[in-house]
């Protein structure tokens, strides 16, 4: 068993779940405003230099997982396709089309946005977003793209599947209690999601 199903990590899957992906077989898109558009295939995105980011992945519906995430810099693959000065924000599509957000280039540019393909030196699995997912442990998880396809560099803001439901743009996380899955699931206070001591690097 995973460890993010160990620790009973909710699985959302709101366009509905998918059936097996193909992990070899997997690409992901980087188009949009850049020089150099070009498709990742897995092969490639495992020989990147790999990124791990200890942080949480922390939900508006009040969970938050701690683990080692591992992946590739977002930053990283936007130089690789040499992304325009109209780059304002990174929109991450999953693997239907249907569920899709943006992040501003700011906070894609930051150190511990990923696209990861591991939590704890696992290789992702489909309910968690495999075989590689968006991961931005400085916003409300549903900016975190799961089995994600496509990167799309924007010069303007559209929102995404939540954000038209109703879910702020900036997704920043607030305060309250979450259920804190690495504690078994206890009620605590875990203010900004434990970023707030990333935000100077
Ligand atoms: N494709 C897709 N990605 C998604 C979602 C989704 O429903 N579909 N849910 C988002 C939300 S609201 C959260 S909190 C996290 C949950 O990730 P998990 O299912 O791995 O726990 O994924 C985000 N990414
Ligand atoms: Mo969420």
């Amino acid at each position: 068993m995973s460890r993010l199903k160990e620790l009973r990590t909710p699985v959302f899957w709101a366009e509905g779940r998918p059936c097996k992906l193909n992990r070899e077989g997997w690409g992901i898109e980087g188009s949009g405003f850049c020089a150099n558009p070009k498709i990742f295939t897995w092969q490639e995105l495992i020989t990147m230099p790999k990124s791990i980011a200890d942080a949480r992945l922390t939900s508006v519906t009040r969970f938050s997982v701690r683990g080692k995430w591992g992946g590739v810099k977002v930053s990283d693959l936007l130089n690789a396709v040499q992304a325009g000065p109209e780059t304002q924000y990174v929109r991450f599509w999953s693997y239907r089309m249907i569920y899709a957000t943006s992040i501003p280039i700011e906070v894609a540019l930051r150190e511990r946005t990923l696209l990861a393909y591991e939590f704890d030196g696992e290789n992702l699995e489909e309910d968690y977003g495999g075989p590689v997912r968006g991961f931005c442990p400085y916003l409300w998880g549903y900016k975190s793209a799961k089995s994600v396809v496509k990167i799309e560099l924007m010069d303007r803001y559209v929102s995404g599947f939540w954000e038209q439901r109703g879910y702020p743009d900036e997704a920043l996380i607030t305060g309250g209690k979450v259920r804190d899955m690495n504690q078994g699931g206890r009620l605590r206070p875990i203010p900004n999601g434990e970023v707030i001591h990333f935000l100077d690097e």
